[in-house]
């Protein structure tokens, strides 16, 4: 592709809205345009991205035996209300309506239309195990889109569904799956790990994510030393013992604590830690209230929350929920004289006493406050949200933490879908018997960013060869010299006559403007004719991702350039 024929609008200026490097960069090198919040548009380069993350996928999904289909984005309500999934889902799920009225979802995922395929088509179990995939694009009208295409409300996802006989078929091809999905990371040169995580309100067993490290990643992943590594949301572990409460049960007392509510105003008010105090969270669990006791200090993992209560959905409860529960406003809600509500506590208040806990009266707080006196023992369970520092589940080691952009997840779903749906098979005594399913994400445009994030350096993005939109940055220093034109043109010619990607830059511009689009672009390998190399014969070479010069006779450069290509990083 000429330059000049182009449409690759490329910025000097950092864009002010973009807070992360891949958004900047994506926006700076002309990828992509936004359209509206969280609406982008793929320029050429940006898509010859895509596709070629999108070949790599294919490839894989094929490899596993994976059959690529096409649903349809739009989504019947109906299907959606047969797994319960229309009540249980918010704004977030984009609906809308056909001339004639009937509801619709912009499909986010596509559990429901796939089991719809399967019951409709599936008779025996003679005809398991299968795995559909497809390369779509979804809809979820996010609360806040952000960082360009990492977090958006319409993107591109490779979604794969399997359907087994049993659990052990499904073991076999989620296993399959993470492999495959390692070979696809591997391939776009991409630093990940694969990570325990919640299944949520998506259901299922087991779900595994596909972490790549960066430090401005939105998810925060737990690990240890033993190996052990989870999602904050999947984590387990325990939380590390406060002490400072050595003597016995002091005399329990209220004080006032004026426009204290947060637990760092009641801590600051008191003079006490924050770990001295008890805060009590209320929640909106399927639609019933629960109390929950925490640690001051520590947080509420609502998808453990939801599991042990055996909820979809979990979010904090509405504030005229918790005053009409506790009878005070927001931030003054305790255990003590806390009734008819279901109250569960965090392993982290096990063993305390003495502590600060809201009175359920406005600018009131309790002191000395000790389970089993002053309000009934509490059912312990892991409740808190894990982080660094907390003891490892398995091997009690001190864990650690890092960021991460989630690019896969893959789940065991087992029957919940099938069940809903009535979706069966006859097994070999003819007896009906609920699918049991896999599925299998892929973000394809946010690993476009995810790559950009790890491949780039202070003059702009370095792709990896596997999935730059060209191979070779061609660039005439001055097309108006013919002789360094004619040069380019003809290499241009034997490059492209050898099956070889090349971005031609023929344009009449100054040659510094050239160097830093090609630096901002980021094509593996830039090859420059001039002037000066053209008398002496030769072109110059410059790898993008170290910077290596070099130079190659002009006759046989074709051959020597298609010779580096499959040594380039
Ligand atoms: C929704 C909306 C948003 C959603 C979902 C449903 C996430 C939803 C989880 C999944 C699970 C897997 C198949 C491909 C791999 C991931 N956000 N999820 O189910 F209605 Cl609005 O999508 N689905």
């Amino acid at each position: 592709m000429r330059w000049s024929q182009a449409l690759i609008p490329t910025h000097k200026e950092d864009p002010s809205d973009a807070e992360t490097v891949s958004h900047r960069l994506m926006l700076r090198a002309g990828l992509i345009r936004k359209v509206t919040s969280g609406v982008y548009n793929y320029l050429p380069l940006g898509w010859r991205v895509v596709r070629r993350v999108e070949a790599i996928v294919r490839e894989e999904m094929d490899a596993t035996g994976g059959q690529e289909i096409l649903m349809p984005v739009l989504s019947p309500a109906e299907l959606w209300m047969e797994s319960g999934r229309w009540r249980v889902y918010g704004k977030e799920l984009w609906r809308t309506q056909d001339r004639n009225g009937r509801n619709f979802a912009l499909g986010p995922t596509h559990e429901e239309v796939v089991t719809d395929i399967a019951r409709n088509e599936v008779r025996s179990y003679r005809e398991l195990p299968f795995c559909l995939y497809q390369i779509q694009t979804k809809f979820r009208d996010e609360t806040r889109p952000r960082f360009g295409v990492v977090r958006a409300r319409e993107f591109i996802m490779k979604d794969a569904y399997s359907f087994h006989r049993d659990e052990t078929s499904l073991e076999d091809t989620y296993r399959q799956m993470h492999a495959a999905y390692s070979r696809v990371f591997d391939r776009c040169a991409l630093t990940y790990r694969p990570v325990e995580a919640a299944t949520g309100a998506i259901g299922g067993s087991v779900s595994h994510e596909f972490m790549v490290l960066s430090d401005t990643g939105e998810s925060e992943v737990i690990v240890c030393g033993c190996g052990y590594a989870a999602t904050n949301e999947r984590a387990e572990g325990t939380v590390p013992p406060a002490g400072g409460d050595d003597q016995g049960e002091q005399a329990m007392r209220a004080v006032d604590t004026p426009d204290s509510r947060t637990i760092e105003e009641v801590a600051a008010f008191l003079g006490v830690a924050p770990t001295r105090i008890v805060k009590t969270m209320v929640y909106d669990a399927d639609g019933r209230a629960v109390a929950v006791l925490i640690r001051g200090d520590r947080d509420v993992n609502e998808a453990k929350l939801a599991l042990v209560l055996g909820a979809d959905v979990v979010v904090p409860a509405a504030p005229d929920v918790i005053e009409r529960v506790t009878g005070a406003p927001v931030g003054f809600a305790g255990p003590v004289g806390l009734s008819g509500v279901e109250t569960v506590a965090d392993e982290s208040v096990r063993g305390m006493r003495n502590v600060v806990v809201g009175g359920n009266r406005k600018d009131v707080h309790l002191v000395n406050a000790n389970a089993g006196r002053d309000f009934p023992a509490p059912q312990f369970r892991d409740l808190a949200l894990v982080r660094k520092g907390d003891r490892c589940a398995r091997c009690g080691a001190e864990l650690d933490s890092f960021r991460g952009i989630e690019v896969g997840q893959i789940f065991k779903l087992g029957t919940k879908y099938s069940s809903s749906m009535k979706a069966t098979f006859l097994d070999e005594d003819g007896v009906a018997k609920p699918l049991v399913m896999g599925c299998y994400g892929l973000g394809v445009s946010r690993t476009t960013a995810a790559i950009v994030e790890q491949h780039h350096d202070r003059d702009g993005i370095a792709w990896p060869s596997s999935v730059a939109p060209y191979a070779v940055h061609l660039l005439v220093i001055n097309p108006r010299d013919a002789g360094p034109r004619e040069a380019a043109d003809s290499l241009y010619e034997a490059l492209r006559g050898r099956g070889i990607e090349v971005l031609y830059d023929d344009r009449d511009e100054s040659p510094g403007a050239k160097f830093k689009d090609a630096d901002l672009v980021g094509m593996p390998l830039r090859v420059t004719v001039g002037d000066r190399g053209i008398k002496r014969g030769v072109v110059e070479t410059r790898i993008r991702k170290t910077g290596e010069k070099g130079e190659l006779p002009r006759d046989s450069a074709a051959e020597a350039v298609a010779a580096m290509l499959p040594k380039l990083p």
